[in-house]
This record gives structure tokens, C-alpha cells and sequence, in this order.
């Protein structure tokens, strides 16, 4: 059988095709060099299961501690850690009140817990994943959008990855700005303090370690949907794929 190009390109360590031995043994290299810089063993052992896990051809590294069915990605070399101290989210663009918000500042508004399955375009699937953090819609409302927006742009702190939805889908009650993921604080590896949330969609919608939100006339499509993947990503009823609603 002879192989061809993908339809669009997947993440790194996602495609089907068998990863050589040596770049898993170098992978292996780097987080081991994780564990001996990282100030503590913990970030070192997150360091070390992001990168493993993402390239790891025996799924392995999905039996060690935090895995839990999910794979880490991360299209950034290495993400600063962030915390209660200095993570910020700016909401700004079209709005008539910019704002940053503290974690405490997100904490300390309503919360709202939901549990759904998580689906990666790449075909895993998580069943009953518990998200909590505070609604999207309410963010958006408190900045006031003014009239002629049409969308959302958000950004994040590894200085990379970007998404993005129209207001509609924003406003969705289905949309967090998550806090805590299986009912812990998210960890640094699944976006920690703060991620997107984006129930009915493929994960890609759901931008780790967020850091903004810019409401913008139209929509701006994101890092993978620059390399192919569709803007309107509705598990089930996008990228060619027929997998069940999350949502
Ligand atoms: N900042 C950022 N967010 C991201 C990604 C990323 O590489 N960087 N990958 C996306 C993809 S393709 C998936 S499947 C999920 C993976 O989330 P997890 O690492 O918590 O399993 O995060 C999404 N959000
Ligand atoms: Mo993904």
C-alpha cells in the first residue's frame, strides 16, 4: 500500500505512522535533561510526560501518573509556568471595559461544572471529563461588546498557539474559561492555572495556558486552522470526521 500525504497536517506525534525508535529515545533525553533543570521534580515530571507522551509510540507514558487517557500537546518548546501571583487574562478589542482579571479575580465569580467527552480530531476520545470555570458569556458581557463585533481572538502564554470563535459560538453556555479539569486546578500540562473550554468542539478549540481574549470584527483562524484544520469545528460535523457530539 503506498502512503499518501495527509488531507491536512496533525499535530506533531499524532499521526498514525510508527515513530522512530531514536526520536522517542531523544525525547526521552530532553525530559530527563527537564527533570534535572526544573526547580522541582514535579515540573519536571509534567515536562517530562508532555514531551514522552506526545511522541511516544507504545503508549506507554498513558500508563504513568497524570496521563488519564489524555495526550499532552504543546506546539511550543517550552511554556512558562504561571501562577496566582502573576497570571493575568486581558479582555480587550471591542469593548467599551477592558479588563484583567487575577485568578482569584476568576475564582471568585460563578462557577459552573460540566462533564462531557473530550475528542481530539487525531480520534481519542475521553469519556466523562469534568470542566469548571467561569462561563465565556459572562466574561463578554461584563466588558461590554460593542455592536460591530463579530468574533473572538484568543491568545495564549506559550506565545504561540491562537483560536478563535464568532460571538455566537462565545456565547455559548457551553464555553469556560476553565479553571479546574477532572475536578482538580488544571495542571500545567493540560494549560494550567487557565484554559479555554470549548464543550461541543474538537480540543484544538480549547487553547491551553490562556492568556487573552480579543473581541475582533471578524474571525481570525488559529494555529492549526492556519495548517488546515476547519474554524468551525463541531465534533461530529467537521474535518471530515463523523465521531459523536460532545456537546
Ligand atoms: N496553547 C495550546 N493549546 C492547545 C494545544 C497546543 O498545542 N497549545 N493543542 C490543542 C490540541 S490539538 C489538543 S488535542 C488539546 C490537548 O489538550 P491536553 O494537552 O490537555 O490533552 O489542546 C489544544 N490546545
Ligand atoms: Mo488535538
Amino acid at each position: 500500500m503506498t502512503s499518501e500525504p495527509p488531507e491536512r497536517p496533525e499535530p506533531p506525534g499524532e499521526r498514525g505512522a510508527p515513530v522512530g525508535r531514536r526520536i522517542f529515545l531523544g525525547t526521552l533525553g530532553l525530559g530527563a535533561l527537564g527533570v534535572l533543570a526544573a526547580p522541582t521534580l514535579q515540573r519536571g515530571l509534567e515536562a517530562f510526560l508532555g514531551s514522552a507522551a506526545d511522541k511516544d509510540p507504545t503508549g506507554l507514558t498513558g500508563l504513568l501518573p497524570n496521563g488519564g487517557g489524555f495526550r499532552y500537546y504543546s506546539v511550543a518548546a517550552s511554556v512558562p509556568h504561571k501562577n496566582a501571583t502573576d497570571y493575568r487574562l486581558t479582555v480587550d478589542g471591542l469593548v467599551d471595559h477592558p479588563a484583567s482579571y487575577t485568578l482569584a479575580d476568576l475564582r471568585a465569580l460563578p462557577q459552573t461544572r460540566m462533564v462531557k467527552d473530550v475528542q481530539c480530531v487525531t480520534g481519542w476520545r475521553v469519556p466523562g471529563t469534568p470542566f469548571e470555570g467561569v462561563r465565556l458569556s459572562r466574561l463578554l458581557d461584563a466588558a461590554g461588546v460593542r455592536a460591530k463585533a463579530g468574533a473572538v481572538r484568543f491568545s495564549c502564554f506559550d506565545g504561540t498557539y491562537t483560536e478563535s470563535l464568532t460571538l455566537d459560538q462565545a456565547r455559548r453556555a457551553d464555553v469556560l474559561v476553565a479553571l479546574r479539569m477532572q475536578d482538580k486546578d488544571l495542571e500545567h500540562a493540560h494549560g494550567g492555572p487557565v484554559r479555554l473550554y470549548v464543550a461541543p468542539m474538537y480540543f484544538y478549540k480549547s487553547a491551553k495556558w490562556l492568556s487573552g481574549i480579543t473581541v475582533t470584527e471578524d474571525v481570525h483562524p488559529g494555529y492549526w486552522e492556519d495548517r488546515g484544520y476547519d474554524v468551525d469545528a463541531w465534533v461530529g460535523r467537521s474535518n471530515g470526521r463523523d465521531d459523536a457530539p460532545t456537546s
